[in-house]
């Protein structure tokens, strides 16, 4: 303020130098409003601030150079060959229009007449904010033949504009010293300047950007300018990746939207997407983003239908197939973009969407109509990517199901035993709900457990093994046994020392048998081995006389007993199922372990189980049912 004397200030426009000053306070006090971080981010915003004032004039056609040099002591010049700052007076304030550039907040775009501002930053703060944040600044004017020049410190002028020679050249070169006091980190990294100014060397095609380090033991010099502009960008990203044809670039504008994307297939699998509004990195994506992924899909999906890449019954390719192996920068220019999201690097406006996805569509469908070798190329790529994604769909389906097998809560219809010391707990398998009924009620719930399973629905027949997997009851099995199937079996979570599979004796339930024993066999063998599945043997007979009763296992056993009691005023019941059985019976005869008949399964019961189930699925050498009844005795031998 002190310098305030040397600066003559008109009366009448005192109320704008105040507000001047005023922004100025405001940008010093809370820096990071306008620059993000005062640390090394912060100190970098600075140059790209500055750098984008140049990028605009090359965007205006006005400048084809832009020079940024550190010099010793960390001071920042950039040099452009624009047009230069205008520095006649401002009508309105009475002062140069440099100087209002250089100290109000978003003049920048004032004197640009109809060319609007496109870069300006992720803050798009302009050059005042980089003025008032740094300990001086000087800027030097080539125009009309002439040499301007004005030095500020901390955003303040210190001398007025003045003429310091003559020149032929145009443009403009800012020199300044970021304030130590703002700044936590003074040190300019050239690695990460180099980054930053590639990527708009790609971005704006044929600006050369030249970067220099003068500071003493880091000389150095780099140049950028890629007369192909983003498809060199995808080139160099696709270099050494054996691309799968030519670049495809578009670019065209649309509403005073400017769109331009190029694209290229390569043989790897990774997506590799660049997006762009405005010059700024659009990490968060936007409405250009999703434009350009809805056209590129909805453009190969059609593309697939019309040449029978894809044929009816087929689903379309997804949005991640059309993406695999895709390297592509998408990069729009546009008036008064809108930045959100978390980082403010998510592009808004809306219509952005459309224009992209419909520029997209057009031209890819016309590269693809023109360049067969390339869609073919195209098209076996999306068509691997999907292929692949299907596979590893169901490969993870089948570990999920296995996963929630082993994790899912106890089914709903287990009724389950008290006891929780697994040598002592048994699970009874019982083939129907209504004999499921009597077990629950026959049992002694300390130790025993019921789990019904549904017969017409464990009839799986056709059904392949694999299948059953996803079968409710067998499910329920799963989870109630504890220890996870296949490579998930583990045989310390079972929660039974006794697994017994309780059918009726007919070949409904013989067949039923023979597919849980399968099942055991393939995907938890291990049960098997240890000895731990039984098969529980129901009577087919009830004798009567008087109170006694007597049960029979087979025609032969029955017919000795009745030598044996005497045939004279009995009753005979054959039981058709379990169900005929009461709970009472059905204790006594299959459940009570001091009178109960069970065989334990051996491996090679188990063994021939698997060949059966597994004739039954193969070619139907015989009538299904003919080869279950000659061969359901064999799989659990009956007579004893
Ligand atoms: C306002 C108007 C004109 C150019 C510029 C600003 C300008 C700003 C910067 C910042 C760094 N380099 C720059 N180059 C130009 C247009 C001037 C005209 O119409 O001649």
């Amino acid at each position: 303020m002190g310098k305030e004397g040397d600066i003559r200030i008109p009366a009448e426009y005192e109320a704008e130098q105040i507000q001047v000053l005023e922004d100025l306070e405001a940008v010093r006090r809370r820096p990071s409003m306008y620059i993000g971080t005062t640390g090394t981010r912060g100190l970098h915003h600075l140059v790209y601030e500055v750098v984008d004032n140049s990028i605009d004039e090359a965007l205006a056609g006005a400048c084809t150079e832009i020079e940024i040099c550190i010099e010793p002591g960390n001071i920042m010049t950039v040099t452009d060959n624009g047009r230069g700052i205008p520095v006649s007076t401002h009508p309105k304030v009475n002062r140069p229009a440099l100087e209002v550039v250089m100290t109000t907040l978003h003049a920048g775009g004032k004197f640009g007449g109809d060319s609007y501002k496109v870069s300006g930053g992720l803050h798009g703060v302009g050059v005042s904010v980089v003025n008032a944040l740094s300990e001086w600044l000087e800027v030097e004017v080539y125009r009309n033949e002439k040499i301007y020049y004005q030095k500020y410190e901390r955003g303040i002028p210190v001398t007025e504009l003045k003429e310091i020679g003559e020149t032929k050249r145009t443009g403009t070169r800012t020199r300044f010293l970021p304030d130590s006091l703002i700044f936590e980190e003074m040190d300019f990294k050239i690695k990460t300047l180099s980054q930053r100014l590639r990527e708009l060397a790609y971005l704006n095609a044929g600006v050369k950007i030249i970067l220099k380090d003068e500071r003493e033991e880091r000389k150095q010099k780099e140049v950028f300018k890629y007369d192909g502009g983003i498809a060199s960008f995808v080139q160099d990203l696709n270099r050494n990746k054996d691309p799968l044809h030519d670049m495809l670039f578009i670019s065209q504008e649309e509403d005073n939207v400017q769109v331009e994307i190029a694209l290229q297939y390569n043989a790897t699998f990774t997506e590799t997407i660049f997006s762009y509004a405005n010059n700024i990195n659009t990490e968060e994506g936007g409405s250009h983003l999703s434009g350009f992924k809805t056209g590129l899909t909805r453009t190969l999906n059609d593309y697939a239908r019309r040449y029978n890449y894809l044929r009816e019954g087929d689903e379309n390719f997804s949005g991640d197939d059309v993406r695999e192996g895709l390297t592509v920068v998408i990069s729009v220019k546009l008036m008064d973009p809108q930045f959100e999201g978390q980082t403010k690097t998510k592009l808004g406006n809306t219509h952005v969407r459309s224009i992209v996805d419909s520029i997209m569509s057009q031209q890819l469908s016309d590269f693809m109509e023109e360049n067969p070798k390339a869609a073919k190329a195209i098209m076996g790529k999306c068509y691997n990517a999907a292929e692949a994604r299907k596979a590893a769909k169901k490969a993870r389906e089948i570990t999920r199901r296995k996963a929630a097998l082993v994790h899912t809560a106890l089914p709903g219809k287990l009724a389950d035993c008290t006891s929780r010391s697994v040598d002592d707990a048994e699970i009874y398998i019982v083939e129907g709900d209504s004999a499921g009924g009597s077990a629950k009620q026959g049992r002694d719930r300390r130790f025993q457990a019921i789990l019904p399973l549904r017969g017409k629905i464990l009839n799986v027949e056709k059904s392949r093994l694999n299948k059953i997997l996803n079968n409710e009851e067998i499910k329920s099995m799963i989870t109630a046994l504890g220890t996870g199937v296949g490579d998930d079996f583990n045989i310390e979570r079972a929660r039974y020392g006794k697994i017994i599979i309780m059918t009726d004796a007919d070949v409904d339930g013989a067949h039923i048998r023979t597919l849980l024993l399968t099942f055991f066999y393939r995907y938890m063998p291990a049960l098997v081995k240890k000895g731990m599945i039984y098969i529980a043997l129901p009577p087919l007979y009830l004798v009567r006389k008087g109170k006694e009763e007597h049960y029979f296992y087979g025609e032969r056993e029955l017919e000795k007993g009745l030598e044996e009691i005497g045939r004279k005023g009995i009753s005979l019941q054959r039981y058709k199922g379990l169900g005929e059985m009461n709970p009472h019976q059905l204790w006594e005869t299959t459940m009570n372990p001091e009178t109960r008949k069970i065989k334990q399964v051996q491996i090679e019961d188990a063994m021939e189980a698997d060949k059966i189930f597994t004739t039954l699925m193969g070619d139907k050498v015989l009538p299904r049912r003919e080869f279950i009844q000659a061969h359901a005795r064999q799989v659990v031998n009956l007579d004893i």
